[in-house]
């Protein structure tokens, strides 16, 4: 393992002002995706949508790496390059989904186990050459009555761990996403208290797998209650209770914090982001890997401008810039305006 490699690269994902694009929605999600805007899903127009996107002039100020689909990695760049080799000339590093999705848990309603060891090694080994230098795997866990289980807990994290491993292994920064989800009517003390669970389970399997952890990363949701939960929680105490949360559960040698943002509005993961890195010192840096909460207004707006792109571009660097704030604490809501 090329622990140096591994810690060099976790670093640049989160240095100062930067995270991550989330742009790795599989075909399945991307065709949704689209036809929600009114686009057709097809290879050419989900490359015309990405491809665009990474060519914003200043995506590189706020984004230091953009995790990719399968299909994404293969195809070519505006300027005819292919996609990663575009990316690190703007000094954006390429990442992968390698996880292969949420699977149903046998003997578990409702529940998923996220698959994709078989092969794993292999196609890691295939992703660095392309000029992938970290990857993805994301684990769901659901609230509900009874759930989230034991089993499934375990089964994702050790799923987790084992991906992480593997990826360390082939030179790729892994990024550990165990994400519980939003959906449901749970208060966020309870969210509070599976993320915990979830999240002790996941290192105590990434310290029986030898996962390096500096040279790994964290996606986690923050904690908030569930959609259909009658309260809202303010900025300020989904803020705390995310860092009450980060500061007991997550390891100090992790050298990163990079949100996923779940169905939170574009303002609102902002806002939330921002307020935590006002609350600090932080053993961690605490940053973006956002894939709605960084698109969402851009997909609308490029789905009506296709023939100005720079309409789309102007959206997506606004929402850039504004992740960009949130990293040093320095957004404020009139920004926004
Ligand atoms: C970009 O969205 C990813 C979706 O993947 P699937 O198509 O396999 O569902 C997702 O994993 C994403 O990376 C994270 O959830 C972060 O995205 P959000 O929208 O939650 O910030």
């Amino acid at each position: 393992m090329d622990t140096e490699l591994l810690k060099q690269t976790a670093n640049f994902l989160v240095s100062p002002g930067r995270g991550i694009l989330a742009a790795d929605e599989s075909n399945g999600t991307m065709t949704k995706r689209l036809e929600g805007v009114g686009v057709s899903s097809s290879p050419e127009s989900r490359n015309a949508y990405r491809a665009n996107l990474f060519a914003m002039p200043t995506m590189a100020d706020a984004i230091s790496g953009v995790i990719l689909y399968d299909e994404t990695i293969r195809q070519t760049a505006v300027d005819g390059t292919s996609i990663p080799d575009f990316l690190h000339g703007i000094d954006v590093l390429p990442g992968i989904k390698v996880d292969t999705g949420a699977k149903p848990l046998a003997g578990y309603e409702n529940e998923t186990v996220t698959e994709g060891l078989d092969g794993l090694r292999e196609r890691c080994a295939e992703y660095f050459a392309m000029g992938a230098r970290f990857a993805k795997w994301r684990a769901v866990i659901r609230i509900d009555d009874g759930l989230p289980s034991d089993a499934c807990i375990s089964a994702n994290a050790h799923a987790l761990a084992r991906y992480a491993a593997i990826c360390q292994e082939q030179g790729l920064v892994p990024i550990i996403e165990p994400e519980v989800l939003m959906e449901g009517d749970h208060s966020s003390q309870l969210c509070f208290e599976v993320t915990s669970t979830v999240l002790d389970a996941t290192w105590a399997a990434c310290e029986t797998q030898g996962v390096f952890l500096p040279g790994a990363l964290l996606k986690p949701n923050m904690i908030l209650p569930g959609k259909s939960h009658p309260q809202r929680s303010n900025v300020e105490t989904c803020a705390k209770m995310t860092i009450d949360l980060l500061h007991n559960h997550v390891p100090s040698e992790i050298p990163g914090i990079v949100f996923l943002s779940g169905g939170q509005t574009e303002v609102e993961a902002t806002a939330h982001l921002n307020a935590m890195n006002n609350m600090g010192p932080h053993p961690f840096e605490l940053s973006y890997s956002y894939g709605r909460a960084l698109q969402a207004s851009t997909l609308k707006t490029w789905a009506k401008n296709q023939d100005n792109l720079s309409v789309a571009h102007s959206v997506f660097a606004h929402r850039c810039q504004m992740a960009h704030l949130a990293r040093f604490g320095n957004w404020s809501e009139d920004l926004e305006a």
